[in-house]
């Protein structure tokens, strides 16, 4: 698993022209365009999708797999997660790490592998049809791909930009009508900020 960076700020930059690392070229053989995260101990935006935008985040349990895991990550690798919010098939986060990179595609792989054993145990049987289907057939290691590949990544380069994305974060719930304030999401960090218990600890920005 790759960290694609896709944003606005890194259009342009002449280092993206550098010549082509290992890793580069065999995307660019797969016909992807791909970036590793450039600065990976700066906090990020982050987003990453279920597998053809399934809805697996229905079930509390589900999110519990997630919140579980950045609690594990806060408290022994030393994660910093600064806001997250949990939707029904994605989830956009700001977090930081000594080398994020790692820590992102560790939760990924070990978020997907507890999720799948979940939908096992309780014979969720066509969302994992589907998961296996949309499995790449040169992943030859594991039976289903739960996460897309790669995963959005921004660099937080500012105080506003900061702002702006815990806000956006915030708002997700709300822009798909499904509660009327931020805070009024479970699956968020909105609660935190707004000083409240959330359902897990954050590391505010102040
Ligand atoms: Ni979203």
């Amino acid at each position: 698993m790759n960290i694609t960076i896709v944003p606005t700020l890194r259009r342009g930059n002449a280092s993206l022209d550098a010549p082509a690392s290992a890793n580069n070229k065999r995307s660019n053989k797969m016909g992807r365009s791909r970036y590793i995260i450039t600065e990976p101990n700066k906090p990020h935006f982050l987003t990453c999708t279920v597998l053809e935008w399934l809805p697996v985040f229905t079930r509390p349990e589900t999110a519990e797999i997630l919140l579980n895991t950045w609690r594990y990550q806060r408290e022994n690798i030393g994660l910093l997660l600064y806001g997250y919010v949990i939707l029904e098939n994605h989830i956009h986060f700001i977090a930081q790490a000594e080398q994020l990179d790692k820590c992102v595609n560790s939760f990924k792989s070990y978020t997907a592998r507890q999720l799948i054993d979940y939908l096992e145990a309780n014979h969720v049987e066509r969302l994992l049809a589907r998961l296996r289907f949309g499995k790449k057939a040169h992943k030859t290691d594991r039976e289903y791909q739960f996460w897309q590949e790669g995963t959005h990544a921004e660099l937080m380069f500012s105080e506003a930009l900061m702002r702006e994305k815990l806000d956006y974060i915030h708002r997700n719930p709300v822009k798909r009508g499904y509660v009327d304030e931020p805070e009024h999401w479970r699956y968020s960090s909105a609660r935190n900020y707004a000083g409240k218990l959330g359902l897990i600890e954050i590391d505010p920005w102040a």
